[in-house]
């Protein structure tokens, strides 16, 4: 008994810690996950608001004519880059930091870089590697060998074809999406125009034609199309259904700007691309009807297609950083045009910017000074090691803080053994918890006193402010407005070096 009693895990206040421990861990397990907030993301929502910047290639018989919007009544023969080179292009894309690309299969002149099986007017009838080439082909399989995710652009608008505007088109363009979908391996997003009717060359009647925006296209059942072929991809529109145009062709998002999204038309009736009122786009609806967050697209350029007189209005990268906090830094996506030239490349001048962008870019994020901070949280939920502050700074999206149900507007204070100097702050909430959080605001300790040097509205996927530098070793993030409790993911700290 004596030589038991000396064994030290075997003393009865051992058992006693055990228990204790044990109690501690049950009641940990026990507490539940905050209760979902309004509409939520769908899985391949998820998947895209990790992709964040990505790029778009308008490429096609504009590159060689130097238009924007060809009328369809070129010949195919007009398509002949010199030096296609699909390796350049998406490596040229990776290199930059994007994490995918979406090509314009097929633009408003109706001209296919795919041998599409359903019109003479398209690769097969250029002298581009004499009509057996497939730029389709080429760039996803460059995209996957990059791991660059693929997306594809099918213009709704066809001024080539006889039938558009009639019934018979509807049949062609389906067709033709499902050699999309089925031929090119996953897609991760479908991106429908919304530049719909108007002059054309249709055949040789050379006409305008008018479609009814709301009714032509019978979208639902086009949609469907791409959820029973690729039931990963996001469908993109002016009205979504997964993620909506920003309003705007500038590559930046409002502010606020919120995931969800409740659309208007113009007249009242049902909402459509191209009848819908796109302005509302930019700040979306705080706890609207649908989860439906923001794409910001722009070129690099002042056009979408490629041309020569365009070389010297490349932007810089100072311009794009800023787009990117406006785009992304507002949980919104940044999708830059890049667009290959005659050759079939990406242009000197264009590359030269996209990687300066991305050296700004790793100047900034590379070093998260939050990530040695000493959290305290005025709550935590349950007081359950799941739901710590310390979760915030774990590089980890699907992990966060949490308080009880009845805590909204909790308090987070990060000290530092040393002083920092940061002028970034990054915000990401807990996406499948729907977007709970309204208002923001953050402080530092300057002269024995809390000074607020930033406050924000929406958050969703991320927020990113930027300001004047501060030098700290004590600041504090409180949530100001939030409808339920607050679940945030992720925050950084960090400092832009001049
Ligand atoms: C617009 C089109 O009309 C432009 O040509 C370009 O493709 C842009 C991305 O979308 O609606
Ligand atoms: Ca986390």
């Amino acid at each position: 008994m004596k030589k038991l009693q000396s064994i030290p895990f075997l003393k009865p206040e051992s058992f006693l810690l055990v228990y204790i421990f044990f109690i501690i861990s049950c009641t940990n397990e026990r507490v539940n996950p905050p209760g979902p907030y309004g509409v939520l993301p769908t899985n391949p929502q998820m998947q895209w608001h990790q992709m964040e910047y990505y790029g778009f290639l308008h490429f096609g018989l504009n590159t060689f004519t130097n238009q924007e919007w060809g009328y369809g009544d070129v010949s195919a023969e007009t398509f002949n880059p010199t030096d296609f080179d699909a390796d350049q292009i998406v490596s040229t894309a990776k290199a930059a930091g994007m994490t995918g690309l979406i090509l314009t299969c097929k633009h408003h002149d109706g001209f296919c870089l795919w041998p599409s099986a359903y019109t003479a007017y398209s690769v097969k009838n250029s002298p581009w590697k004499n009509g057996k080439g497939d730029v389709v082909r080429e760039i996803s399989a460059a995209c996957a060998k990059y791991g660059l995710k693929f997306g594809v652009y099918l213009s709704p608008w066809d001024r080539n074809h006889a039938d558009y505007g009639k019934v018979a088109y509807l049949e062609y363009y389906r067709n033709q999406l499902k050699e999309l979908l089925t031929h090119y391996g996953p897609i991760f997003e479908v991106w429908f125009d919304g530049a719909n009717g108007g002059t054309g060359w249709y055949g040789g009647a050379d006409e305008e034609r008018k479609i009814d925006r709301s009714t032509y296209y019978d979208r639902e059942n086009t949609w469907q199309i791409v959820r029973e072929l690729q039931p990963n991809a996001v469908i993109f529109s002016d009205v979504g259904p997964d993620i909506r145009w920003v309003g705007n062709e500038e590559g930046f998002a409002g502010d606020p700007c919120w995931a969800t999204y409740t659309p208007r038309s113009e007249d009242g009736s049902q909402t459509a691309p191209g009848n819908v009122k796109y302005q509302l786009g930019q700040n979306g609806t705080c706890n609207g009807k649908f989860w439906m967050p923001a794409e910001c697209d722009v070129s690099i350029r002042p056009g979408w297609f490629y041309h020569s007189d365009q070389d010297s209005l490349v932007k810089s990268s100072e311009v794009l950083l800023d787009l990117y906090f406006k785009s992304v830094g507002r949980g919104a996506s940044f999708l830059l045009n890049i667009p290959p030239d005659k050759q079939g490349r990406i242009p000197k001048e264009d590359s030269v910017s996209l990687m300066q962008f991305k050296n700004l870019r790793d100047k900034i994020f590379t070093k998260d000074l939050a990530a040695k901070a000493i959290l305290t949280a005025s709550n935590i939920r349950g007081d359950a090691d799941k739901f710590l502050p310390v979760n915030l700074i774990d590089g980890n999206v699907n992990t966060y803080w949490a308080t009880d149900d009845v805590i909204h507007t909790p308090e987070l204070i990060l000290e530092f053994e040393d002083f920092i100097v940061f002028n970034v702050i990054s915000l990401q909430e807990n996406l499948p918890l729907g977007q709970r959080i309204n208002k923001w605001a953050f402080d530092v300790w300057e002269n024995d006193e809390w000074k607020e040097i930033a406050n924000g509205t929406s958050i969703g996927s991320r927020r990113l402010w930027k300001g004047e530098p501060k030098t700290t070793n004590k600041a504090r993030l409180r949530i100001t407005e939030s409808p339920v409790c607050p679940a945030l993911s992720e925050l950084g700290l960090y400092l832009e070096k001049r």
